[in-house]
């Protein structure tokens, strides 16, 4: 499950700081849910406006600044990580952090080494997996960002889960972006082979978003839609969606399956 930065952060104040409240609710709407689960927190005001200031958006950005921000992105990530960490902990639930920085490699931005191993035995050994965006060091272009949607769908097909739930601040995916278009249609059911030209998108952030946004995400969706049977986009914002969804009942969603293949209905 992906917890949005927009949701667990305010994303457009610096310094940056976490929605505490949102977070609290968040985590007590997981608490009656005792399956599997890992939860990958997007990067927010944490990650993205120092990720900006360090040009991280512009491919045109040396690697020498880009190595220079390294330190503040991995600061703020941690501070982020581990205030979420200590929220899951004051519930009663076993909350580890596993910190992609510390044992990621990237090439091109795509992952080439991931703490894989340490997250399976973690998830054996009954703990709950906090892992988020990070900065990482990259082969070809010294670090780079790797975003929580690109996690997302790595433990979807490494850990052959059943289910990717991704919370973000819309009710899911739409037409166009539903912030700027006051027309825009919600899109409850994506069947990806028959999508039937769907234009999805939801347009630029409009807070400093360093890996795309919702572009990022539909394309993340596309990709983890190959290895789960549900992809679920929701709005975190909306409290109760979240405990409905876990206990796979009914909610305002966009879900995206491949071939007709429903779990529950919409
Ligand atoms: O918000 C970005 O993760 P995302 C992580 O999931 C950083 O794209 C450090 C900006």
């Amino acid at each position: 499950m992906k917890l949005g930065g927009s949701v667990i952060t305010f994303k457009g104040r610096t310094p940056p700081m976490v929605n505490e409240r949102a977070v609290r609710r968040i985590v007590e709407e997981i608490v009656p849910y005792s399956e599997r689960l890992v939860v990958v927190l997007g990067g927010g005001a944490h990650g993205h406006q120092a990720a900006k200031e360090y040009g991280y958006d512009n491919p045109e950005t040396p690697r020498a600044q880009l190595l220079r921000g390294v330190p503040a992105i991995r600061h703020n990530m941690t501070v982020l990580a581990t205030e979420v960490e200590a929220c899951f902990r004051n519930a009663g639930l076993p909350a580890v952090v596993v910190t992609p920085f510390s044992s990621t490699i990237l090439t091109e931005r795509q992952i080439v080494e991931f703490p894989l191993r340490i997250i399976q035995m973690a998830m054996d050994a009954s703990l709950l997996v906090i892992t988020h965006g990070d900065v990482c060091f990259d082969t070809v272009y010294g670090a780079s960002i790797l975003s929580g949607d690109t996690i997302v769908t790595h433990l979807a097909h490494m850990l052959h889960a059943r289910r990717v739930l991704l919370g973000t601040d819309v009710d899911g995916i739409y037409d166009c972006n539903p912030k700027t278009c006051p027309d825009a249609q919600h899109i409850p059911l994506i069947d990806l082979p028959h999508r039937g030209g769907w234009e999805f998108q939801a347009g630029p952030s409009a807070s400093p978003d360093v890996t795309g946004g919702m572009g990022n995400k539909v394309r993340a969706v596309i990709e983890a839609s190959k290895y789960v049977e549900e992809i679920v986009v929701f709005n975190l914002c909306v409290p109760g969606r979240l405990r409905q969804l876990l206990a796979h009942k009914e909610t305002v969603c966009t879900r995206i399956v491949r071939g007709g293949r429903v779990g529950s209905q919409v």
